[in-house]
């Protein structure tokens, strides 16, 4: 199935200055990017993106974190695109994912963990709307 998943660089990937290093693994995968843009977000926004993480002991340091500078979201659109877009950023806690993946390479810990994927095929049509009108993918 031909699906759209989205990253977000997020914004310890934009301090490091690992903007380009990732999108480079990403257009290696075979992703095809549709949209791309940086931005910060608000804690409202950031808040809003990760409701549904509403109420567990990490939300407020996730929002926090997600609103502390800049960002990138990029749609990507591929076969299978959520799945392998997952097993290229490699596990939530760089401890944990395995060798070669963008989370074991650059990121500090399962808080700061580089960049975002959506977690289903689904979700990934409402988070790539989250960021883009349908006239940003192209
Ligand atoms: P993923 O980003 O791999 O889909 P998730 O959806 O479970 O992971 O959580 C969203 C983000 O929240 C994750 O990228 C980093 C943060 N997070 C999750 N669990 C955490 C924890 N136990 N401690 C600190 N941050 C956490
Ligand atoms: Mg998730």
């Amino acid at each position: 199935m031909l699906e759209r998943t989205l990253a977000i660089l997020k914004p310890d990937c934009v301090r490091k200055n690992l903007q380009g290093e990732v999108i480079a693994r990403i257009q290696k995968a075979g992703f095809k990017i549709l949209g791309m843009k940086q931005l910060r977000l608000t804690k409202e926004t950031a808040g809003a993106f990760y409701a549904v993480h509403k109420g567990r002991p990490f939300y407020d340091g996730l929002v926090e974190f997600m609103s502390s500078g800049p960002c990138m979201p990029v749609a990507l659109q591929k076969e299978n695109a959520v799945a392998d877009f997952r097993t290229l950023i490699g596990a939530t806690d760089p401890k944990d994912a395995a060798d070669g993946t963008v989370r074991k390479l650059f990121a500090d810990n399962k808080g700061e963990n580089i960049v975002h994927g959506s977690d289903s095929p689904e979700n990934g049509k409402i988070e790539v709307a989250f960021f883009f009108s349908e006239r940003e993918l192209v």
